[in-house]
């Protein structure tokens, strides 16, 4: 894309209408290189998408164009995750194109459902900071305004998880493998960027770095279309490049490997996504992406506000930069580096420029998964950076001091090294100190961000901190998961829901009409059948849409306790057993999630789960009153199948630990009801759908801190409830691993020896709940009542609203 200043209007609608499927037939034709004949599935996905993206192009440039006519301010949104899912239902959705886009297939004998279906999903992300990301930027071009999202092109995103045996298999996953139609190279748009060397003192005593290693990052532009086709945004990922791709004298000396040993330690940088599993892995190849992604997303960012404003001291008024987590915290020091080092500024004047342009997004407050880097690591790998850090860091603790001059655990906790043991750089200590605007991602978390994490660093800073509770896109997470309650939805109160989600609360009125009520529990049960359809055909197992389908679908973390489901679970097994004459309401078990590969015990509980599953599928004592299904390789894609089939939605982390959540959201959103901890999101989703329609149990955070506090002895809790004692003893026992009787000995000893998430705690509490929900199913409009009250009232929750709320609060954009 040339980019030149001012208005370009070149007539660009002056072009005869084509037929839409002589195009798809001539992109074909003549950019695959294929005829009808010759077509294969994956030929016609790249012929459409290659068709549909020509009618982006011309709104892509037109918003680029206004963009710089008007001289109106950008958002950056720098983020190490973008968890997209497939992309042409989305783009023909927004496009307002998927009908014309169907028949014209069908007029060529294909199948628009069909190519949809083996669309890979760009997996450029592990969960729900990745998944929020891409809410984000579908969010801000439906609201019309200019931004980039700025990533790496990972060539292999989150892995593929197969189970072999009940165990979690990871396998490289491959979206590239037919290429990616979607995408634009722009080898013009390229920086160096450095690593090790040392810094020296130039002619004028400043600081020069000079690298050890140099790469070249590339950007990769995906258009970004809004709702409507008003706008266009652009994703710039960036793909590592070796500056010499062989050396040709090792080469011509017979070293063929090593002669290629540069080009492909460059473009390891950006082979693969690094599973997280909220613990800070601390490798250097990680710390090697998050400073190749920062400095080549700054250095574009610059290039671009020097070549349409001229002047760099102007940069906070026409360019705000998210960081979404410390992932691309370096960025404070490579702004920092640049300002100083590249464009002379003085340290004071690099300083308050970084800090008006800044904005930080925390999403944990798991201490083990608070980013630091060994400073023996950084400061071999960004010399100069860690110079400047050094300099930040001496006046950021000068400023400490004067406000507690004698408080040394005060100053200490502030600072960006951590002195304890061997020393660390605190990343988000960094982000917090270079950024005006701190905020958490739901009421609760930022409450406990205050209190806990960074109650000193908000002493000095205070007011930085704020809250953005999380939102969805209601474009894919209603409109195109959930096309049959979209329908409805339409009929009952018109369409301005889709773009103004907050008037969906017109559907309460329509909660106690039994007719709609009625049509509402269809269109639930026809997108159960649907997926009990799926699970028959994936992994046999047969079960009833009738039933109620009681879903936990996220990643495999002891905090979001997937255990006491399943232990849960293996109680109602042990009591229907016991008591087959009770009015049982059948249920079906419904989880997936990946677990990080090195991370044993969440594995240990993907496999417990399938052990479960395995044995109670198999038990005719139980038939259709419960199934358990473990569904592998979760994804964007499974989640859009599972949300709108969903009864029940599992939201049971222990207090305090989830920041927010959004699959709570999409659940709600599309009418599941909510088993769930005052924790995170669910706080806010409970205060409006109301208390009579979600199921609240448990410890609060409150009650959690003081129960640890007090010193909490699981073993008392789980002696005090037989079901829990019950459900113990047969796992440990091995009554679900008759191979293996000792496999779960040790999940089983620590929580009665440790249970840091409270699961014994909460047991009874949530036991008890689920079997009043079992009572609530039976009476179908109530239950259904209930669900209209979730998707009414969950408008609130749309990204669209949390955007407007960043834009006008962080961004100084509206
Ligand atoms: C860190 C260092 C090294 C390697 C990987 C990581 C890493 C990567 C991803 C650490 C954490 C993540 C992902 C975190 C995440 O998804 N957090 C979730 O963010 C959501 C959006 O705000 C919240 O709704 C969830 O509550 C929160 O868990």
């Amino acid at each position: 894309m040339s980019v030149s200043k001012g208005p370009l209007e070149i007539a660009l609608e002056a072009e005869a209408p084509i037929d839409l499927a002589d195009r798809i037939i001539d992109a074909l034709r003549y950019r695959i290189g294929k005829d009808r004949q010759a077509a294969r599935p994956h030929d016609w996905l790249a012929a459409t998408v290659l068709t549909v993206r020509d009618r982006v192009i011309d709104k892509w440039m037109a918003s680029t164009r206004n963009a710089h006519a008007s001289g109106a301010k950008r958002v950056y949104y720098l983020s190490l995750e973008f968890l997209i899912g497939r992309l042409l239902r989305d783009a023909l959705s927004n496009l307002g194109v998927m009908e014309e886009v169907r028949a014209a297939l069908s007029s060529l004998d294909v199948d628009l459902e069909i190519i949809r279906e083996i669309e890979p999903d760009a997996a450029l992300g592990n969960g729900g900071l990745g998944r929020l990301a891409a809410c984000f930027m579908e969010s801000l071009a439906s609201l019309d305004l200019p931004a980039y999202g700025y990533g790496i092109r990972y060539v292999n995103g989150m892995f593929r998880q197969r189970i072999d045996d009940g165990w979690q298999v990871e396998l490289p996953e491959t979206w590239l493998e037919y290429g990616n139609p979607w995408e634009f190279e722009r080898r013009e748009s390229a920086y160096h960027v450095g690593f090790g060397g040392e810094v020296i003192a130039d002619e004028a005593a400043l600081a020069k770095w000079v690298p050890g290693e140099q790469v070249i990052a590339m950007a990769v532009d995906t258009p970004v279309v809004g709702y409507g086709g008003k706008r266009v945004n652009t994703l710039r990922l960036w793909n590592a490049h070796a500056i010499d791709p062989i050396r040709l004298d090792a080469f011509n000396a017979g070293d063929h490997i090593g002669a290629l040993a540069g080009k492909n330690r460059a473009e390891s940088l950006t082979r693969v996504l690094y599973p997280a599993d909220s613990s800070s892995a601390g490798q250097e190849l990680r710390l090697r992406q998050e400073y190749f992604f920062s400095s080549a997303s700054l250095q574009d960012i610059l290039r671009r506000h020097i070549q349409y404003f001229g002047d760099i001291r102007t940069l906070p008024d026409k360019a705000a930069i998210q960081l979404n987590d410390t992932h691309p915290a370096v960025s404070v020091a490579e702004m920092m580096r640049l300002l100083i080092d590249v464009h002379n500024l003085g340290f004071e004047e690099a300083w308050k420029i970084t800090v008006a342009t800044f904005g930080y997004t925390n999403h944990t407050l798991l201490p083990e998964a608070l980013e630091s880097w060994p400073l023996a690591l950084f400061e071999r790998l960004l010399p100069r950076h860690t110079q400047l850090i050094y300099a930040i860091n001496a006046n950021v603790l000068k400023a400490a001091r004067k406000v507690r001059p004698d408080d040394d655990a005060f100053v200490a906790a502030i600072s960006l090294i951590d002195e304890r043991g061997d020393r660390r750089v605190r990343m988000a200590n960094l982000a917090f100190a270079g950024s005006h605007s701190v905020n958490g991602v739901a009421a609760l978390h930022t409450q406990l961000m205050k209190e806990t994490v960074f109650a000193d660093l908000n002493t000095l800073y205070p007011n930085r901190i704020n809250n953005k509770t999380n939102g969805i896109t209601p474009r894919r997470w209603l409109q195109q998961c959930n096309p049959r309650l979209t329908s409805l939805i339409r009929e009952a109160i018109g369409d301005s829901f889709l773009a103004r989600a907050e008037n969906l609360t017109d559907l309460d009125a329509f909660a106690s009409d039994a007719a709609f009520q009625e049509k509402f529990a269809a269109v639930k049960r026809h997108n159960k059948v649907d997926l009990s359809e799926y699970l028959r055909r994936t992994l046999g197992i047969k079960t009833d849409p009738d039933a109620m389908f009681d879903v936990q679908i996220k990643r495999i973390h002891e905090y979001k306790r997937q255990l006491l489901n399943i232990l849960e679970t293996v109680a109602l097994y042990n009591q229907i057993r016991l008591h087959p004459e009770r009015d049982w309401t059948p249920r079906v078990k419904i989880f997936a999630g990946k677990a990080a590969s090195s991370y044993h015990r969440a594995k240990q509980i993907i496999k417990l789960a399938n052990d479960v599953a395995r044995r109670i599928n198999a038990d005719p004592a139980v038939g259709s009153l419960l199934k358990v299904a473990f569904i592998p390789n979760y994804n964007v894609s499974l989640a859009e199948l599972i949300v709108p089939a969903a009864d029940l939605s599992e939201q049971i982390s222990t207090a305090g630990l989830e920041a927010s959540g959004t699959g709570n959201m999409k659940f709600a959103l599309n009418g599941a009801l909510t088993i769930g901890t005052l924790d995170g999101a669910n706080i806010e989703i409970r205060d409006r759908v109301g208390d009579d329609n979600i199921f609240i149990f448990g410890m609060t955070a409150d009650q959690v801190a003081a129960r640890r506090a007090e010193g909490y002895d699981p073993a008392a809790a789980i002696n005090a409830s037989p079901e829990l004692a019950q459900a113990l003893a047969n796992i440990g026992s091995g009554v679900f691993a008759p191979d293996d009787p000792a496999r779960y000995t040790d999940l089983v000893h620590d929580l009665f020896h440790s249970d840091w998430f409270m699961v014994a705690a909460d047991f009874d509490a949530y036991e008890r709940t689920q079997r009043r929900i079992d009572k609530v199913f039976q009476h179908s409009a109530i239950w259904t009542e209930k669900a209209v009250h979730n998707t009414a009232n969950m408008g609130w929750f749309s990204s669209d609203r949390t955007i407007q709320q960043y834009a006008a609060d962080i961004w100084g954009m509206i």
